[in-house]
């Protein structure tokens, strides 16, 4: 029994446990807010996954390759039962339904869903990198992340509340709620 992971257990059992697991939400093309709003609703969606709670959405200059369009930001809080490499196969898909092409990197895209946090998972895969790698230098991640989940710790860096202070937030424009909510 030593030799079997807990995952294959799990999967075996099919009693995933439940994780808490953080989502960073991006657009820069076609309404990017519309964009946002109709993913967060496909992450509502996905298979043994609820949406806790999402921040505000943040308007903000590109980072990296500055000539694209202004994005618009978001981080959604989920409890899932998918293991990482399973949530991060949907965000995938998820993208693709919004039409996402993938051609200049860094460019511009109608959906980015970028893994931030699976419970207290540090993994280093072939496509799966978790913590998310570059989160810690990225306002438009922090921002939003320390809005919901300021006590949230990225292992072995420490809580959300204090890490946010590392980046300049000057940029990021808090968009006002439209519609009912
Ligand atoms: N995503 C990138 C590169 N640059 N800049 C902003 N403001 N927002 C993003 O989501 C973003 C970016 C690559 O994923
Ligand atoms: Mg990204
Ligand atoms: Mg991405």
């Amino acid at each position: 029994m030593t030799s079997v992971s807990r995952q294959s257990l799990r999967r075996r059992s099919g009693r995933a446990s439940v994780v808490t697991a953080f989502v960073a939400l991006g657009s820069n093309l076609d309404d990017p807010p519309a964009q946002i709003r109709r993913a967060l609703q496909a992450l509502a969606a996905l298979p043994g996954t609820r949406l806790v709670r999402h921040s505000s959405l943040y308007r903000n200059p590109p980072s990296g390759y500055l000539d694209q369009p202004d994005f618009v930001n978001a981080v959604a809080r989920i409890e899932t039962r998918l293991a990482a490499r399973e949530l991060l196969e949907h965000l995938l898909a998820i993208e693709r339904d919004h039409g996402r092409v993938r051609d200049v990197p860094n460019g511009p895209r109608t959906l980015d869903l970028d893994l931030l946090l699976h419970g207290g998972l540090s993994l280093r895969e072939p496509g799966l990198v978790v913590p998310h790698p570059r989160m810690l230098d990225r306002a438009f991640v922090l921002v939003p992340l320390a809005e919901i989940a300021p006590d949230a710790v990225v292992p072995g860096r420490g809580r959300i509340a204090d890490l946010v202070h590392n980046v300049d937030a000057s940029g990021m424009i808090r968009l006002p709620e439209t519609g009912n909510g």
